[in-house]
């Protein structure tokens, strides 16, 4: 695949094969489009082509961690509750094959660029390895966490044991037996991470410098007779999908706060939410739980309390329990055996908010107060969040105008479509578009999307990008939304929510937090309205019917 002169047109370039690329093409496919996915990895999944660190799995229910393809819901069978990244890339690339996608999918193309030529109406596309790809549509469908952060710490290059990130973690099997192992981070990743490197090495020293607030996930394995269930009424399931704030199929609590008087009343709830799981804690108990600061507070006390009761050490317990910040305003991961992991005899936490690391040394690292020695340290330090992979890529619009610089204050989107300046760039799943339950938003969008093609093919017009209005006033409408929530406030929340976990980057809200419903209705208000919001090139180039 070496470069090529000529560029490759097709009607649609996606940049992506994850969930949000796999499932555009097939749309494509399905609109008599020609397109090709540009993918940098080997393979598709997206996330879960390169989040393969043990214990990777996902917090949303398998049953719903999926697209509503009649034909895929009966014939794909879920294994378990929670499943792990193998069975989730599988499950992506069944996809692909499924709907014979693959071979549109360009693999180890990584892109670099993307310049939109006003006079031809075209972007071009380049790839790392010299490839030009042009088009009429672009559609980046990058991820929200596809760019890992590192911090800078000094010293990095002159460890002589192996660094390992758990967001490139290598193919091969990596044997920590006998190791003398480091994790920096407890994020979703960290904390998924760190029961299963306790277990495999020698000893296990876990760097945190904020505690999470981590529910138990409650994972098990599926059997036949649910997944019947199930598959008997899958539309059932993506009704109350749509309908959730969230995007699961869960019914809301149909309660508040103050509704429930009693406190052994509202204890039972909370064990009753406990029981049941990763995130139905969060939707099942109160509804005004990211609303209500006695009701988060309320949330946040049970699970203090439950720290306390499984971690034996004290100081420890005292160590991992979140103060200071509202539960949700970080994203709550689900653990497996998280808190239970620090009363093993081979696992050490130490706390680097009051002790920071200085500097990663030849045999281990330095924090202010002391040096560690390790044969391994694992990087779980997050992502350069929502807006990273398409900064990352120099995108010009009209008049060459820099994606990365029109969003040097943050971004600024319609609907996390589209963005003024940049005619068919048109995003799957791009900054300020909802936050919930991914593959039910992609599907929201992705059909929204192609709506927006065939209005485009009908009323002949072949350009179509938002209003400066339109934005700007989605802009303000996501801040407002997210100021009406629990989740700015507290100080140590230095969500990626906000970008507020990258140093330098500006701090904006970079989703849409009014719920998968409150999203499908604006999404609705501008289709069922001729798209209002976008504007089309106003000459029909090309009369249709
Ligand atoms: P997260 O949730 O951003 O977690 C990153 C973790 O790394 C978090 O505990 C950070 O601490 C820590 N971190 C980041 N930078 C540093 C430095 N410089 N020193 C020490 N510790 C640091 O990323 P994940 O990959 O775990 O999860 C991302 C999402 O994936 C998750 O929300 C799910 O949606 C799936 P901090 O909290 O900032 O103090």
């Amino acid at each position: 695949q070496g470069s090529t002169a000529t560029p490759v047109h097709t009607d649609a370039v996606v940049i992506g094969a994850g969930f949000g690329g796999i499932r555009m093409l097939i749309e494509l496919q399905k609109l008599g489009l020609s397109a090709v996915a540009l993918e940098a990895g080997t393979d598709v999944g997206g996330t879960w082509y390169w989040n393969r660190y043990p214990g990777a799995r996902t917090d949303s229910e398998s049953w719903s961690y999926c697209f509503p393809f009649p034909e895929i819901e009966q014939e794909w069978n879920w294994s378990e509750r929670y499943p792990g990244q193998v069975e989730v890339q599988k499950y992506i690339a069944f996809v692909a094959d499924r709907f014979d996608v693959r071979r549109n999918i360009r693999f180890s193309h990584r892109v670099l660029a993307a310049t939109y030529d006003k006079p031809s109406n075209l972007w071009t596309i380049t790839t790392e390895n010299g490839q030009q790809f042009t088009c009429t549509y672009f559609l980046p469908a990058l991820g929200h966490l596809s760019v890992p952060q590192e911090p800078q710490f000094e010293g990095i290059n002159s460890f002589t044991g192996n660094i390992y990130r758990t967001s490139q973690w290598p193919k091969e099997h990596v044997d920590l037996t006998g190791k003398r192992v480091a994790v920096i981070g407890t994020g979703a990743s960290g904390i998924q991470t760190i029961p299963h490197v306790a277990e495999a090495a020698e000893h296990l020293t876990v760097f945190q410098r904020t505690p999470n607030y981590v529910m138990p996930a409650q994972n098990h394995d599926l059997d036949d007779e649910f997944r019947q269930k199930i598959k008997a009424d899958y539309a059932a399931v993506w009704d109350k999908a749509r309908g959730h704030v969230f995007g699961f199929p869960m019914d809301p609590a149909g309660r508040m706060y103050d509704d429930v008087v009693v406190e052994a009343e509202r204890e039972r709830i909370f064990e009753e939410g406990w029981q049941n799981g990763g995130f139905h804690f969060v939707f099942e108990t109160f509804d005004d739980l990211i609303l209500d600061q006695r009701s988060n507070d309320a949330a946040a006390d049970f699970i203090r309390k439950k720290i306390a009761e499984t971690v034996k050490d004290p100081a420890v317990a005292e160590l991992l329990t979140p103060r200071g910040y509202p539960y949700v305003s970080k994203r709550p991961p689900s653990g497996t055996n998280y808190y239970e992991t620090f009363n093993r005899d081979n696992v050490t936490l130490v706390d680097i908010q009051s002790n920071p690391i200085e500097a990663i040394t030849a045999n281990g690292l330095r924090t202010s107060d002391r040096d560690y020695k390790f044969d391994v340290i694992i990087l779980a330090t997050g992502f350069d969040a929502v807006t990273g992979a398409l900064n990352n890529i120099d995108i010009r619009g009209e008049d060459r105008v820099k994606l990365s610089q029109y969003w040097a204050g943050g971004p600024e989107t319609f609907l996390g479509i589209g963005t003024p300046g940049f005619p068919n760039m048109l995003m799957i799943c791009g900054p300020q578009s909802a936050y919930a339950n991914i593959p039910v938003i992609i599907e929201g969008v992705v059909n929204w999307l192609s709506r927006a093609l065939n209005f485009m093919k009908d009323n002949g017009y072949d350009r179509m990008q938002p209003t400066e209005e339109a934005a700007e006033q989605w802009t303000a409408h996501v801040s407002d939304v997210f100021n009406m929530t629990l989740l700015p406030s507290g100080e140590s929340a230095n969500s990626w929510y906000l970008g507020a976990n990258t140093p330098g980057k500006p701090r904006r809200v970079l989703f849409y937090f009014g719920g998968a419903a409150g999203y499908f209705q604006e999404l609705e208000k501008s289709a069922g309205n001729d798209f209002a919001g976008f504007e089309f090139s106003n000459v029909p180039v090309k009369a249709h019917n």
